[in-house]
């Protein structure tokens, strides 16, 4: 790394594909896949949907899309989907679960982002004149406003258990799932096997340019495919966005482990600063929350001091910086990180120091 190489920690999204991404696309095998003809994105569904223990997947070209397409497939416009309150749909879809699905979000609060079976049951009220139909019950995982938290397969389960006695369904926005995988260490599956369906994404941690997998029944994603479509997301030589899809799913999941360890590194180097303060329980894997209330600078001067000295990230609420790990960021990045956030406090609260 040269020293002006800035470190780009505001999410593991910046990721670049790796050159044999780039290889693979290349020569990727190609057709229509409104055709259903394009024979690297049938390989890459038939691969996803084999290790998520499903029937069938689907490619679609975000996580945004993944979700939406997922939420329009397993409801009817007015019903009601019971999620937790900070999760990435209700927050930073632009309201599509509203404006485009035309369903009532029901939020509820959680302290580390897994659903208490005992809220969600509460909140299923009996079928009644006055109420929206229940007809979704969603979980995150990890859990991105939470820090990357991890839900577990009991977790899971418990849910599962409430969605069955109440005939709703269970989608699992699985946009870093695999993340979860590696941080319990169990296989994938045991955290899909409760859930009717669920997306995960290809463009984050694992490193590919595009793409989300959305995965459940084989009804279920005939019925997503033709959603997708009306949401304009039918795409024709989309082999070029598979082919990389197909090397994540081969060879990019173990490698999140790396990830983890730097962000505990960060989380850790991070805590032991003057003014900012870490939940060092709530780093699981791939993400670092901190709060940097004590130094009573101004969010805004905060990230553009730190980007002054090299490093960018993002506030995930007042006062709370959110840094994410990733592919390209070694040891010596993070502990150049670490310098940083600290120069950058020296400098806006000296008497700190
Ligand atoms: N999250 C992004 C931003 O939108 C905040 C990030 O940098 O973390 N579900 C979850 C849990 C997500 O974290 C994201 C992306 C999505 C869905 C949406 O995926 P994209 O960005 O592909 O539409």
């Amino acid at each position: 790394m040269s020293t002006k190489e800035v470190i780009d920690l505001r999410s593991d999204t910046v990721t670049l594909p790796t050159e044999e991404m780039l290889e693979a696309i290349r020569h990727a095998e190609l057709g229509d896949d409104v055709f259903g003809e394009d024979p690297t994105v049938n390989r890459l569904e038939e691969m996803a949907a084999a290790k998520m223990g499903k029937e069938a997947a689907l490619l679609v070209t975000s996580g945004t899309q993944a979700n939406l397409v997922s939420l329009m497939s397993n409801t009817r416009r007015g019903e009601l989907v019971i999620l937790e309150a900070e999760a990435h749909m209700y927050w930073y879809e632009v309201g599509g679960i509203s404006a485009i699905a035309g369903l009532l979000p029901w939020p509820l609060k959680s302290p580390l982002g897994a659903l208490d079976p005992r809220d969600v049951e509460a909140a299923i009220r009996p079928r009644n004149i006055h109420f929206p139909e229940p007809a979704l019950i969603c979980v995150e995982n990890t859990h991105n406003r939470h820090g990357g938290t991890v839900i577990t397969p009991n977790q899971i389960k418990a849910i599962s258990d409430v969605a069955k006695a109440h005939g709703l369904k269970l989608y699992m926005d699985g946009a870093r799932v695999f993340n979860a995988a590696v941080a319990l260490k169990v296989d994938v599956k045991e955290l899909t096997k409760h859930v009717d369906n669920l997306m995960f994404c290809l463009s984050k941690g694992l490193s590919c340019p595009v793409g989300s997998v959305v995965v459940g029944t084989r009804e279920f994603i005939d019925k997503a495919r033709k959603t997708r479509k009306v949401l304009g997301g039918g795409m024709r030589q989309a082999g070029i966005i598979a082919a990389p899809g197909i090397i994540a799913l081969e060879k990019m999941i173990d490698r999140l482990e790396e990830d983890h360890r730097n962000a505990r590194r960060l989380a850790v180097g991070i805590a032991k600063i003057e003014g900012i303060s870490v939940n060092l329980d709530v780093v699981q894997t791939n993400m670092v929350l901190f709060d940097v209330s004590g130094l009573g600078v101004a969010d805004e001067l905060f990230l553009s001091e730190l980007k002054e000295n090299g490093v960018l990230a993002l506030m995930n609420a007042k006062n709370k910086v959110r840094m994410v790990t990733h592919r390209g960021i070694e040891e010596e990045h993070v502990e150049k990180a670490i310098t940083a956030i600290e120069n950058v406090a020296n400098e806006l609260s000296p008497s700190l120091a």
